[in-house]
């Protein structure tokens, strides 16, 4: 038996060494059927000893039990994404900002951008435990599983150690080819492209569909764990690399910018001789000790910024220009196409913004336009085709008065927005519910613009808090509900009442209080009634909030009938106090910190602080190194105290702990 078992291990590191050498070094040592047979052999043997079989097996790549649905993971780091750079303008707007308090001795590395799906990796003592999607940054979806069928994705590292990293799941343009010629032959919906492939692939509730797929994956970045000593982007790609992750091997660390730029152009022009597609550049800055001082805004890191390839262009024409009330108030123009497919996605409407950029570009109805898109980006009309008119065409002007209630519009002088001024105008006040019940607010399934329209249609719903109001007998009288909708749509109300305050908040769609703002005020002021009594002074020590949101948020709250939709809504138990520490996962809310106290503290003893720290989910080591979140110091801190600045790792002093504890919903009980 323990030769048997000895040489089932045998197998499985000669598999996973040529499943390296094959993938990460691309230099294989052994043939396919070499590999196959080596493989076989494993599943032999473990098919007549199945005691022996563990998950990190190659065998072990694909499940057997498809799932109803995948469950939700909250990241231990939130998943940023990036800020674009259109041109070269842009990327040197960017040098300036990171080498403005920097110097001139600034080094970054240029990746390319792989144009697939983000998704970030844990291991757990060079184990495979959990893969999961992006999704909002914060909270993503749970496809472990799909991940396993992934050939390039090492079941087990090289080291026993527990990282986290983060990589883009695609399909090489090839295996796309050959995958739709297949699905074209046995009668199945072809892919746009390899990205909607890969997409549609990692979404499959059964993984022995995913392992059909041909998945591929490239880990860019090096998250929570790892070695200490790791200083730059380029050593942490060597080390993901030494420890068997699939790194792509055309970053350039660059000494100079000149070099980025340099990169950029070259990779440009040779994009197409690539087997993969990918949408631009992502240059970094390569110190990780920079990058900590340089930080993040509320949406993405200030060391990083992704330039796009230039967008692709069609010609299409313009049918007609209808207009939009949004829930501002803003009247937005808006081009009725004929249909017209590009990068990878029909297209049959595109904003307009704004009167003053229909004057600019000189768009008509009946013009032959320019519609450009650029990856993920929202489609635009970048120009008409003035010669190709014949006269027929018809210039645009703005309505003068609102179309959706017909009270007076108006533009405010420095003001590209025309506006509708009338705060009870119907179209806006849809939107509002529209936005309200919205995937990324209260989220309430069943509430999608056609059904919050006929509610408001039947009178129904004026206000979001009358959502909270509908009897099962209110739906009932409507077209499209029957005894079991009704019962489903609100159950679903009623389940809204726990989503989170930030939600709520987003959900009132406040001017300039998007998601991300939304969080940071949630997680700073913690609910309604100690937001409400915050004076604009107060609302900008919150770091997303700067002039203009804190105005708004005033602006919002002086308004007695928004007041009293909030309180509305407090009333029907939304947006419960601490929220968050109330749920089953509180203990987790320190996830993803590691922290060092040094020195001596007034109202505990070092150890039940730290004690604490570990209980909601932080980590808490004994020195100080680039991967400490906060150093906590009092009195005597000494050495540590001088290794965290020179690190540049934040300090924080007892009283200042007790804040960040009290604003992450830390109980201390
Ligand atoms: C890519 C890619 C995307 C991740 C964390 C901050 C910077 N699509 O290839 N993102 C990043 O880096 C982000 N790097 C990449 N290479």
């Amino acid at each position: 038996m323990e030769q048997i078992r000895q040489r089932i291990e045998d197998l499985r590191r000669e598999l996973e060494k040529h499943n390296y050498r094959y993938y990460v070094l691309d230099d294989p040592t052994i043939s396919d059927q070499e590999y196959d047979r080596l493989m076989r052999e494993l599943e032999e043997l473990e098919a007549e000893h199945p005691a022996l079989i563990t998950p990190d097996s190659p065998t072990q790549r694909v499940g057997h039990t498809p799932s109803t649905k995948f469950s939700e993971v909250t990241h231990s780091q939130p998943l940023m994404g990036l800020s674009n750079a259109f041109s070269e303008e842009e990327l040197i707007a960017f040098q300036d900002r990171v080498q403005k308090h920097n110097g001139d001795a600034v080094s970054y590395i240029c990746e390319l951008k792989i144009d697939g799906l983000s998704v970030s990796l844990d291991y757990e003592e060079g184990v495979f435990v959990r893969g999961a999607t992006r999704g909002d940054g914060y909270v993503g979806e749970d496809i472990t599983l799909n991940l396993r069928t992934i050939r390039s994705l090492p079941l087990r590292l090289n080291e026993p150690v527990s990282i986290n990293v983060r990589g883009e799941v695609f399909i090489n343009r090839h295996d796309f080819e050959l995958f739709n010629e297949e699905r074209q032959r046995s009668g199945e919906a072809l892919f746009a492209n390899p990205r909607n492939a890969a997409a549609g692939s990692l979404r499959q509730l059964d993984p022995r569909t995913t392992a059909q797929r041909p998945l591929d994956i490239f880990l860019f970045s090096l998250g929570v764990g790892g070695d200490p000593a790791i200083r730059t982007q380029g050593e942490a790609l060597e080390y993901m690399r030494s420890l068997g992750l699939r790194t792509n091997p055309h970053s350039q660390v660059c000494q100079d910018f000149s070099e980025v730029l340099e990169f950029i152009r070259n990779w440009q022009g040779k994009r197409s001789t690539l087997p993969y597609d990918i949408d631009g550049v992502v240059v970094k800055v390569n110190e990780l000790g920079l990058q900590r001082t340089l930080g993040n805004t509320a949406r993405s890191p200030r060391w990083a910024i992704a330039y796009k390839f230039p967008a692709e262009q069609v010609i299409t024409r313009v049918l007609n220009i209808g207009v939009q009330v949004g829930r501002t108030g803003a009247l937005t123009p808006l081009a009725e196409l004929e249909p017209v497919l590009v990068a990878g996605s029909t297209v049959s409407r595109a904003t307009l913004h704004n009167e003053d950029i229909v004057r600019e570009r000189d768009i008509r109805i009946g013009d032959y336009v320019v519609l450009q898109k650029a990856g993920d980006v929202i489609p635009e009309i970048v120009r008409s085709l003035p010669e190709r008119r014949d006269g027929s065409e018809r210039p645009y002007s703005m309505p003068t008065s609102c179309p959706a209630c017909g009270s007076e519009v108006v533009r405010i002088p420095g003001e590209a927005v025309t506006r509708c001024v009338n705060g009870r105008c119907p179209a806006q006040r849809v939107e509002k519910l529209i936005h309200f019940a919205s995937k990324g607010a209260l989220d309430i399934e069943g509430l999608g613009p056609a059904s919050v329209m006929q509610l408001v249609e039947a009178n129904l719903v004026q206000s979001p808090v009358d959502f909270y109001r509908l009897q099962k007998d209110d739906l009932l009288q409507l077209d499209r509900f029957g005894e079991k909708s009704a019962d489903n749509l609100l159950t679903a109300i009623e389940a809204s009442k726990q989503q989170p305050f930030a939600r709520v908040l987003f959900g009132l769609g406040i001017r300039l209080v998007g998601a991300e703002v939304a969080r940071e005020v949630a997680n700073w002021t913690g609910d309604f009634d100690t937001l409400l009594k915050l004076t604009k002074e107060e609302l900008l020590e919150i770091p997303a909030v700067g002039e203009k949101i804190a105005q708004s948020i005033l602006d919002y709250f002086a308004d007695p009938e928004n007041r009293e939709l909030v309180e509305g809504l407090l009333a029907h138990g939304l947006a419960p106090a601490s929220s968050e520490s109330e749920n089953a996962e509180d203990t987790a809310l320190l996830q993803g910190y590691t922290f060092v106290v040094t020195g001596r503290l007034e109202g505990f003893t070092r150890s039940a602080i730290e004690d604490l720290l570990r209980e909601w989910g932080a980590s808490v080591t004994s020195s100080v190194s680039k991967q400490t979140s906060f150093l906590v110091a009092g009195p005597g801190g000494g050495s540590k105290l001088t290794k965290a600045e020179s690190l540049g790792i934040p300090v924080l002093s007892e009283a200042e702990l007790l804040e960040f504890l009290g604003k992450r919903g830390v109980r201390l009980d």
